[in-house]
Formats: C-alpha cells, structure tokens, sequence
C-alpha cells in the first residue's frame, strides 16, 4: 500500500453562526456514527481545557481584554497545538467530528475589520478538513432562537457580519445545509453527507493541507 491507498479516518468540520445548531448537530452525528461502529472522536476550538483554551475562555467571557490580533493568533495557536494530534488519530483511523475550525478563525476576525489575508496566513500548514458542513441560518433566525449568551460577538449586528464574511471562504470541500428546518431533517443530511466522506477516506483520500 502506498501512502496514499491507506484507510484513514475522515476530518469533519461544522461552522455557522453562533445559535445555527453546530453543537447539537455534531453530537447526535457522533452517537450515530458511534453506533454504526465506527471509531469517532468529538472535537471542539476553541478548545478551552488547555492553557492557550483559558487565556481565549477569558477574552470571551469578557475578564480579560486583548488586541484583535492578539486573540486571532491565540485561536490559531489553539488549533495548532492539536494539529499532531489530529494527523496521529485521523491516520489510525479516527474520524474527527469537529464544532468549528480555521473559517471561523478568519470569519469572526475579519469582521472585526482584520486583513483577510492577515488572518488566514497563520493558518496554512493545518490540516484541510474533507468536507466542511456549513449550517446555514440568517442571523435574525440565529436569533429568535432561545437569545444569545453573554458571551463576546453574540450580537446581531456582528452576527450579520460574520455571515458576510463566511461566505467568502466557502470552497469545494464545503456542503451547505439549510439549518432553518427542523432539526431531525438537518440531522438526516448531515448523515448522508458525512457518510459519503467517511467512505472517501477509508478508500485512501489523500490529506492535505490549508489552504488548498
Ligand atoms: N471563534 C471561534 C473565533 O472568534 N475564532 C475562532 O478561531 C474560533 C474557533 O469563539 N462566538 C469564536 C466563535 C464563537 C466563540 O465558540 C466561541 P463556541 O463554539 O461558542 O464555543
């Protein structure tokens, strides 16, 4: 077997507006595929449990302020310090189930008013997911839905110019699925979807690289 013939698990991203439904959706995609035997892990960025996931905790729970670049970078750093990790589980046949990753990175930081270039720069060389489901809801439907936290950017107005900016970062690995239905029709294409992926992976899809 070459290198590029081996099984190996699949990277899934899910990204969308703060109240589009990521975390519920990825939860119940993994006890699905958990169900059907399949070796799945839960991810999260930011990853609050490590030292650089307190310092980006803080920033948003507002007890602590920090230039925008200064937390764009803390994010990527967070991304980077489980980046061998990652490559580790996904080469032995994990597939990685992850709530958010570098396009929410550059989306919430360009919004800001950061340089889209400037944000993106830190992070080439992360692993490229293979498919990034993208859970599509107006900011106003994010909204309605059961409030905001108290947590930074959960605003509608700021809300509005993330979804501006996510949309310039869609490209061929992305699928986007209506997130304003209800959630059990959600759930049933997310499934499909990443079913597909995950056989395309354990066929021998080659990793790569962001951002390609
Ligand atoms: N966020 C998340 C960023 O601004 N940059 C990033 O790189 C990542 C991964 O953090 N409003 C923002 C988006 C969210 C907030 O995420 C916390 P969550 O999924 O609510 O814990």
């Amino acid at each position: 077997l070459s290198a590029n013939n081996e099984s190996r698990g699949a990277l899934v991203v899910f990204e969308g507006l703060d109240r589009s439904g990521k975390t519920s959706q990825c939860g119940r995609l993994v006890s699905y595929l958990e169900g059907l035997g399949h070796s799945v892990e839960l991810w999260r960025f930011p990853d609050r449990t490590t030292s650089v996931g307190q310092m980006i905790s803080a920033y948003l729970t507002n007890k602590s302020q920090l230039d925008d670049h200064t937390i764009h970078l803390l994010f990527s750093a967070n991304r980077w310090e489980k980046r061998s990790m990652m490559e580790t589980k996904l080469k032995a046949g994990t597939t990685l189930i992850v709530d958010r990753y570098s396009y929410s990175g550059v989306a919430f930081s360009t919004a800001k008013g950061l340089d889209f270039e400037w944000c993106k720069a830190p992070e080439i060389g992360l692993i490229a997911p293979d498919l990034v489901v993208y859970l599509d809801i107006t900011p106003e439907k994010a909204a309605e839905r059961g409030g905001y936290g108290g947590e930074r950017y959960e605003q509608l107005e700021f809300q509005r110019k993330v979804a501006q900016h996510y949309k310039l970062l869609k490209d061929s690995s992305w699928k986007i699925v209506d997130a304003c239905q209800p959630l059990y029709d959600v759930e049933i294409q997310v499934k499909e979807i990443v079913l597909q992926h995950i056989i395309a992976c354990q066929k021998g899809k080659i990793l790569s690289s962001l951002w390609s």
